[in-house]
């Protein structure tokens, strides 16, 4: 089997996940550089990767995808190492409850209405900013409440929830 590829940005909280499972699976990968933030705009042929040019994008041996946790979950299940995701049922929905509500309430706020607004806005806009904080502190909360004893979020194995 040929070396996967990851389409992608060192400054995607989203790639890093792909790259995070990929590392701890131990698979070897090239990753091509794609600015969905170019001025020029998303270049013509990354859209026949991501329709919805977005990173990142994977591809292994033809086989395409994309959405971070899909490719996470593809590297944990189609290659040999470390098992990232727990076997019993209430672990897994666990897992899967922790990574969807990172997705649906924590990366905007996280990412763009406190981090980017703080970091890259002249003005920022401080209302947004507060928002952003509650929300986050919102997650955090309910990420502390989920979580179990041990080093990890669901315990003592490392699993795609903390990546
Ligand atoms: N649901 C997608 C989200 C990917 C995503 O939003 N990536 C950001 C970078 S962290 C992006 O490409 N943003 C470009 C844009 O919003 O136009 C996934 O899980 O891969």
């Amino acid at each position: 089997m040929s070396k996967p590829i990851l389409y992608g940005a060192d400054y995607s909280v989203y790639v890093r996940i792909a790259r995070l499972a990929l590392e701890e699976k131990g698979i070897g990968y090239d990753l091509v550089p794609v600015d969905v933030f170019a001025p020029e705009g998303v270049a013509a042929w990354y859209l026949e990767h991501h329709p919805f040019g977005r990173i990142p994008a994977f591809e292994h041996d033809g086989f395409r995808l994309f959405e971070a946790s899909a490719i996470a979950r593809y590297a944990d299940e189609a290659f040999d190492g470390p098992a990232l995701q727990p076997k019993d049922a209430r672990s897994r929905a666990r897992m899967n409850q922790i990574t969807g509500l990172l997705d649906a309430y924590g990366y905007r706020a996280m990412v763009w209405d406190v981090a980017v607004e703080r970091l890259e806005q002249n003005p920022p806009d401080e209302a947004l900013i507060a928002k952003g904080l509650l929300q986050a502190e919102a997650v955090l909360r309910t990420l502390s409440a989920l979580k179990a004893d041990g080093p990890w979020l669901l315990g003592s194995q490392l699993t795609l929830a903390d990546l």
